[in-house]
C-alpha cells in the first residue's frame, strides 16, 4: 500500500434507527461507502449492533435520494423554493391567521433541527399546531409520566436492565425492535437468573424467549395491572411507608382496580389468560424487589394507552420500586430522537424544554426567545391536525422527516386531504416517498441531509444525549434541516433570532433554555452544556441528563422519592376498565394488530435499500391463526385481502399459531413505493386516546378473505421494474439488483410476450408449458444474467431463493443456467434468509442442526448464523427443537 495514502479516519456517531441509541464507528471508504462497526466505548451497546445497525453501510448510497429542491414537480433553485415557502406562509398567515399553518415533525430529526422548527412555529410564526410522529409513538407514555410524576421523566436507565431480577415486557417485541437492549436482558438472565415475562396478545420472538408468556386478549392490559395492584395490596407486598410518604391517590386507584379485577380469577376472565399464569405472574412480581416493567407500542398505541402506562406505574409506586437500581417502569422509546423531541417541546401539548402553558411558563419562553408571537395554548395533535387539514382549517403544512401518507392511520384519507392545502412542504431525504409524491395546490420538496451527512445530537431511551456526526459530504444540493428552517425564518423577517452559525450554537441555546429560571423546578436541565465550546460539542462523549450547571448528573431520578408535582408526591391514577375502542362486527370480525418486522425500519426508505435487510421479510404479509385460515380456505403463502371501512390491502397469508384466533397482524412497512396494495396504514382506524391523543394502531376491526389471482411469479432485474396496473406486486432489494414478487390474472403466454418485449435484443433462455400455465425465462447479455423470471398458477407459486442466489453470482456455471430453467437446484439451496448478517438461510441452518449442531452456539460454529448481531438467535432457538423432532421422527 502507498505509504502516503492516509488511513481512513473513523468517525464516532450514533445509529439512526431505534431509541436504544447505539454508538457506531463509521469508516468512510472515500468513495461514498462506509465501513460500520459497533462502538465499544458507547454505554448503550458496548460495541454491539443489531442487523439494522450492522447494515447501515448498505443504505448510504445516493440511489433514490432527493438531491435538488422542487416546486410543483419541477426542479427549482433553493432561492425559488425557499421564496415560494416564505411567500406562501406569509400570505396564508395574513389571510387566514397564523394558526392556519401547521408543522408535522419527526422523532428522527436531530435535536437542533427540532429546536429551531419548534421555535419558529411557536414563537415567531405564532401557530400552536406543531405535532410530530411521536404522537403515534410514545405520547401516551409522556402523558402517563406527567400524570404520575408531574413531569415527563423516564426514571431509570439501561443498567437497571442488567441489574433486574424480573423484567416484564408489556406490548414490546424487544427482540426485534430494541434488539441490543434485548441482548442485555438475555445476558442478565445468564448472569443473575433474571426472569422474563412478556405480555402481548401475539407470541412474538420476544414471547418465545420468555420464562412466562402472557398472551392476553388485545387491549386488556389495564385489567392485568389492576389485578396486580389488588394482589399486591392483598398480600402485604405494598410498601406502605413509601406510599404514605411519597405518593397520593393510592386508595382511589386501588378501589378502582378492585372494581376492574378484584381477584386472580377475575383478572384471568378479563384478560383471557389462564388463572395459573396470572397467579404465577402476580407471585413473581410481588416476590421480586428488582423489577423493571418496560413498555412500548402495545401499551402506547392504544385508545387506552395513557391508562395502560399508569396502571403499570401504579404497581411500581405501590411497591416503591422506582428510581432504584434494577427497578422501575421503563418506557422504551422508538425513534432515535423521540426523547430529544420531548426535550425541545415538539409535541402540540408542550411549549419548550419540558414547559407547558402555565402563564409564567409562556412568559418565560417568550422572554428567552424574545418571541414576538408566542403561543399561549396547546395545538392540534396529529390525528386532529390532519382532520383540520381535511376540513380546510389548516391551509399550509410543512412535513419534516416523516412519511405520514404511509404511517398515519386512515392513510388514504390523509393523502386525499393534502390536495386541499394552499401550501404543502416536505423536507425529505428521498425523492419518491409516498408523502413526497403527494400534492397540494402548491407543493415544495426540500432535500435534507441524511444520516452520515448531518450533524447534531439525539437522545436515547435512557436520557443519554449522543452525537450524530457527518462523515460523508453533502450530496447534490441537500442541506441540514435546521439550515433550511432558519433560512425560511430569515425570509419571514426573523433573521436575528435564527442567526446560528452551526448546530453547536443551536444546542447551546437549547441547553440555556433548559436551565433558564429553572432552579430545580423542571426535570430537564442541561445547563452545564449551555456554554459548551464548538470543539467540545464536536468531540462530546455521550452524556445523560439531567446535567445542571450546579449539582450532579444522575443516571436515575426519583431515588429520593420526590417528584415534580407541587407537593412533590407521585400520583396514583384510577384507570378505566379495558374496552376496545371499536368492537368487531359481523362484517369486520377480526382484530387487526399492526407493527414491525426485525429487519425493516418503518416505511423502508432506508432499510429497503439493503439486500441483507430485505431478505428476512421480502413480501408484505398478514399473520393469521391456522384455524381461521383453514376456515377461510387460506393456505400459507396465499394472497389474502384484509379490509376495513377505511381501506384495503392484499397481503401474503402467514399462518402463525402465535396469533390469537380472531386476530391478525400486519406490518405497516410497505408503501406505494415498494408494493401495489400493501399500505396497511390505510386500514387502521386510529381512535385517539382521550388523554394523550395517541391513536389506537393495534386493534382495528377488519375483514379477511382470499384474494384469488390466476398466477404468481417473481422477476429479478438489475434495475427496478414496476409491473402494469392491476397486477399485485411487492419489490425488495436483492443482491445484484431488484426483485419483484407478483400475481396477475394474465396467462403465461402474455407474460412470455411481455418478457420478450421488455428485453428485446438480448438472449432469452425460456422454458414454457403454456398448457399448464408455467413459464420460466432467463435473460442474458453475453454471459451476464440480466433478468430472470418464473411464473406458474398460484397453487404452484415458484420460490425465488435459488434464483436469487444465482442472480447474485457474476459468472454462471452451466448448472446454474440449467437450474434457472428447471427451477430446481442441482446442489442444495440455502432457503429463506434467517441470519441477515451472514446471509445464512433456513435450509442451511436446518442442515447443520440435522447434522448434529444441537445448540445456538453449535449452529453458529457450524455455519456462522447468529454470530454477529444475534438478532436471529430467537429464530434459531425456535428451529432447534423443530428440526431435532423432525429428525427423531
Ligand atoms: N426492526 C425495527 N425496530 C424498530 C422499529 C422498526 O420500524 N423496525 N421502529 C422503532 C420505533 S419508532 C418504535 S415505536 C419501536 C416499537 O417497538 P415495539 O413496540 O416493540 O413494536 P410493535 O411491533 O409496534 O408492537 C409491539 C407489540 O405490541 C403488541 N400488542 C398489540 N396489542 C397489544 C395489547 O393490547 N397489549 C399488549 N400488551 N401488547 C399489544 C403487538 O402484538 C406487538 O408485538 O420499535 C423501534 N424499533
Ligand atoms: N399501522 C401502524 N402505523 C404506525 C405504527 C404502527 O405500529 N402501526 N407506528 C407508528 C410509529 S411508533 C412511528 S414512530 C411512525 C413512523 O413512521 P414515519 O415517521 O412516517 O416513518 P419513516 O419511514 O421513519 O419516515 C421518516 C422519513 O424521513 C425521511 N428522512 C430520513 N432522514 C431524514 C432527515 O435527516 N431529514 C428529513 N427531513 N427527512 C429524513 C425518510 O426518508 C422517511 O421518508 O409510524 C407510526 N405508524
Ligand atoms: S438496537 Fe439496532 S437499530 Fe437500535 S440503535 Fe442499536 S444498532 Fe441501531
Ligand atoms: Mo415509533
Amino acid at each position: 500500500m502507498n505509504a502516503h495514502v492516509q488511513a481512513p479516519a473513523t468517525v464516532k456517531t450514533t445509529c439512526p434507527y431505534c431509541g436504544v441509541g447505539c454508538g457506531v464507528l463509521a469508516t468512510p471508504d472515500g468513495q461514498g461507502g462506509v465501513g460500520i462497526a459497533g462502538d465499544r466505548a458507547h454505554p448503550a451497546n458496548f460495541g454491539r449492533l443489531c442487523s439494522k445497525g450492522s447494515a447501515l453501510g448498505e443504505t448510504v448510497s445516493l440511489h433514490g435520494r432527493l438531491l435538488h429542491p422542487q416546486v410543483d414537480g419541477a426542479r427549482a433553485s433553493w432561492e425559488t423554493a425557499l421564496g415560494t415557502v416564505a411567500d406562501a406562509l406569509r400570505r396564508v398567515a395574513e389571510r387566514h391567521g397564523p394558526d392556519s399553518i401547521a408543522f408535522y415533525l419527526s422523532g428522527q430529526l436531530l435535536t437542533e433541527d427540532y429546536y429551531v422548527a419548534n421555535k419558529l412555529a411557536k414563537g415567531f410564526i405564532g401557530t400552536p399546531h406543531v405535532d410530530t410522529n411521536s404522537r403515534l409513538c410514545m405520547s401516551s407514555a409522556v402523558a402517563a409520566h406527567r400524570r404520575a410524576f408531574g413531569s415527563d421523566t423516564v426514571p431509570g436507565c439501561y443498567e437497571d436492565l442488567d441489574e433486574a431480577d424480573l423484567i416484564v415486557l408489556v406490548g414490546s417485541n424487544t427482540a426485534w425492535c430494541h434488539p441490543i437492549l434485548f441482548r442485555r436482558m438475555i445476558d442478565a438472565r445468564a448472569k443473575r437468573g433474571t426472569k422474563l415475562v412478556v405480555v402481548d396478545p401475539r407470541r412474538t420472538q420476544t414471547g418465545e424467549e420468555a420464562d412466562l408468556f402472557l398472551g392476553l386478549k388485545p387491549g386488556t392490559d389495564t385489567a392485568l395491572f389492576s389485578g396486580l395492584l389488588v394482589h399486591l395490596a392483598a398480600t402485604g407486598a405494598v410498601d406502605a411507608r413509601y406510599v404514605a410518604e411519597h405518593t397520593s391517590g393510592f386508595d382511589g386507584a386501588l378501589e378502582r382496580a378492585a372494581s376492574i379485577a378484584p381477584s386472580v380469577a377475575a383478572t384471568a376472565a378479563a384478560t383471557g389468560l389462564a388463572e395459573a399464569d396470572v397467579a404465577a405472574f402476580f407471585a413473581l412480581f410481588a416476590g421480586t424487589k428488582r423489577v423493571v416493567t418496560a413498555f412500548s407500542q402495545g401499551a402506547n398505541q392504544s385508545a387506552q394507552g395513557t391508562d395502560k402506562g399508569n396502571a403499570i406505574i401504579n404497581c411500581h409506586l405501590a411497591t416503591g420500586r422506582i428510581g432504584q437500581p434494577g427497578a422501575g417502569p421503563f418506557s422504551l422509546t422508538g425513534q432515535p430522537n423521540a426523547m430529544g423531541g420531548r426535550e425541545v417541546g415538539g409535541l402540540a401539548n408542550m411549549l419548550a424544554a419540558h414547559m407547558h402553558f402555565a402563564p409564567e411558563e409562556v412568559d418565560r419562553v417568550r422572554r428567552f426567545w424574545k418571541a414576538p408571537n408566542i403561543i399561549t395554548g396547546e395545538g392540534l395533535k396529529a390525528v386532529a391536525l390532519f382532520e383540520a387539514v381535511a376540513r380546510g382549517k389548516i391551509k399550509a403544512l410543512w412535513v419534516m422527516g416523516t412519511n405520514p401518507v404511509v404511517s398515519m392511520p386512515r392513510a388514504d384519507a390523509i393523502r386525499e386531504s393534502l390536495r386541499g392545502l394552499d401550501l404543502y412542504v416536505v423536507s425529505e431525504a428521498v425523492a419518491d416517498s409516498d408523502t413526497a409524491r403527494a400534492v397540494g395546490k402548491t407543493t415544495v420538496l426540500l432535500p435534507a441531509l441524511a444520516w452520515g451527512e448531518k450533524d447534531g445530537t439525539v437522545t436515547n431511551s435512557e436520557r443519554r444525549i449522543s452525537r450524530q456526526r457527518a462523515f460523508l459530504k453533502a450530496p447534490g444540493e441537500a442541506r441540514a434541516d435546521w439550515a433550511i428552517i432558519t433560512d425560511v425564518a430569515k425570509r419571514l423577517g426573523h433573521g436575528a433570532a435564527f442567526a446560528y452559525p452551526n448546530a453547536a450554537a443551536i444546542f447551546r441555546e437549547h441547553a440555556a433554555l433548559s436551565a433558564y429560571e429553572n432552579n430545580g423546578a423542571r426535570d430537564f436541565d442541561i445547563g452545564a452544556l449551555a456554554d459548551i465550546p464548538d470543539a467540545a460539542y464536536a468531540g462530546s462523549a455521550p452524556l445523560q441528563w439531567p446535567l445542571p450547571k450546579r449539582g450532579k448528573a444522575r443516571a436515575r431520578l426519583f431515588a429520593d422519592g420526590r417528584f415534580y408535582t407541587f407537593d412533590k408526591r407521585a400520583r396514583f391514577v384510577a384507570v378505566q376498565a379495558p374496552a376496545l375502542a371499536q368492537a368487531v362486527t359481523e362484517d369486520t370480525p377480526f382484530v387487526l394488530n399492526t407493527g414491525r418486522v426485525r429487519d425493516h425500519w418503518h416505511t423502508m426508505t432506508r432499510t429497503g435499500k439493503s439486500q441483507r435487510l430485505s431478505a428476512h421479510r421480502a413480501v408484505p404479509f398478514v399473520e393469521i391463526h391456522p384455524d381461521d385460515a383453514a376456515r377461510l380456505g387460506l393456505a400459507e403463502g396465499d394472497l389474502a385481502r384484509v379490509s376495513t371501512p377505511h381501506g384495503a390491502a392484499i397481503l401474503e397469508a402467514m399462518l402463525a399459531d402465535g396469533v390469537r384466533p380472531g386476530n391478525l397482524f400486519a406490518s405497516f412497512h410497505w408503501s406505494d413505493a415498494t408494493a401495489s396494495d400493501a399500505r396497511v396504514g390505510a386500514l387502521v382506524r386510529g381512535v385517539p386516546d382521550p388523554v394523550s391523543g395517541q391513536p389506537e394502531l393495534k386493534a382495528t376491526p377488519a375483514a379477511l378473505g382470499p384474494a384469488p389471482y390466476r398466477s404468481r411469479g417473481f422477476l429479478l432485474t438489475r434495475a427496478e421494474h414496476t409491473p402494469p396496473a392491476g397486477w399485485w406486486w411487492a419489490r425488495a432489494t436483492v443482491e445484484g439488483g431488484s426483485g419483484l414478487q407478483f400475481a396477475t390474472q394474465e396467462s403465461s403466454r402474455a407474460v412470455a410476450l411481455a418478457m420478450r418485449g421488455l428485453f428485446q435484443g438480448l438472449e432469452l433462455a425460456e422454458y414454457a408449458d403454456h398448457a399448464r400455465g408455467h413459464y420460466r425465462c432467463a435473460v442474458y447479455d453475453g454471459n451476464r444474467l440480466v433478468a430472470c423470471l418464473a411464473f406458474a398458477p398460484s397453487a404452484a407459486r415458484p420460490a425465488w431463493d435459488l434464483a436469487k442466489a444465482i442472480f447474485a453470482q457474476t459468472e454462471l456455471e452451466p448448472s446454474a443456467r440449467r437450474a434457472l430453467l428447471s427451477g430446481r437446484a442441482e446442489t442444495a439451496s440455502a432457503g429463506p434468509t434467517v441470519c441477515a448478517c451472514h446471509g445464512v438461510g433456513l435450509d442451511v441452518i436446518a442442515g447443520v442442526i440435522a447434522a448434529g449442531a444441537g445448540s445456538v452456539e453449535a449452529v453458529g460454529a457450524a455455519c456462522k448464523a447468529g454470530t454477529n448481531c444475534g438478532s436471529c438467535i430467537p429464530e434459531i432457538r425456535k428451529l432447534l427443537p423443530q428440526v431435532l423432532a423432525r429428525n427423531a421422527a
